[in-house]
């Protein structure tokens, strides 16, 4: 008999220090509706169910030059007390199944004015491809974007402050 086949899985686990306000820096994270205001792959992204809230599915379409076109993610969590949002990717042309991720803010210690935002993921590792190779492709593209969020809410302060 066939053993069942093994669910290969793989994550890590990413941390930017942002010199913005933890307010405006989980103000841009939590809006589900809107990653394009940070995530720079993204093309459009539309609301396919909900509001935004817990529940919500968004269908995103990513920019050319990547190995994919679209994306179908659903919020599993929002919670703006603890400023943490979890989000499952449920559908897409693209090799990240099963992709789920967990994104939470703090103030950086002893640094009123900084954001430690930290980003885990956990996902299968495709048929063919090595673990190594799957955290370095998503860890690619959340360092991307934990770069990005830092470098847009920098530059809204640095306007808010004039
Ligand atoms: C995120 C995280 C990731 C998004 C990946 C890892 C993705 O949007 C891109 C390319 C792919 O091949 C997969 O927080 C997918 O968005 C840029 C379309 C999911």
């Amino acid at each position: 008999m066939k053993t069942s086949q093994q669910h290969h899985r793989c994550g890590s686990t990413l941390v930017q220090t942002i010199d913005a306000p933890l307010p405006l820096v989980w103000s841009i994270i939590r809006r589900f509706d809107n990653p394009q205001a940070y995530k720079q792959f993204v093309k459009t992204c539309d609301l396919s169910s909900g509001d935004g809230g817990e529940g919500s599915i968004r269908e995103v379409t990513i920019v050319s030059g990547l190995p994919a076109i679209f994306s179908r993610e659903r919020l599993d969590e929002l919670d703006d007390e603890s400023h943490m949002m979890a989000i499952s990717i449920i559908g897409g042309d693209h090799r990240l199944v099963n992709y789920r991720s967990k994104t939470k803010a703090f103030v950086a210690a002893e640094e009123d004015e900084k954001t430690v935002v930290v980003e885990s993921y956990v996902v299968d590792v495709p048929e063919g491809n090595s673990e190594e190779e799957t955290t370095s492709f998503a860890d690619t593209i959340v360092g991307f974007n934990l770069k990005s969020l830092a470098k847009l809410t920098e530059k809204m302060v640095a306007h808010l402050k004039l």
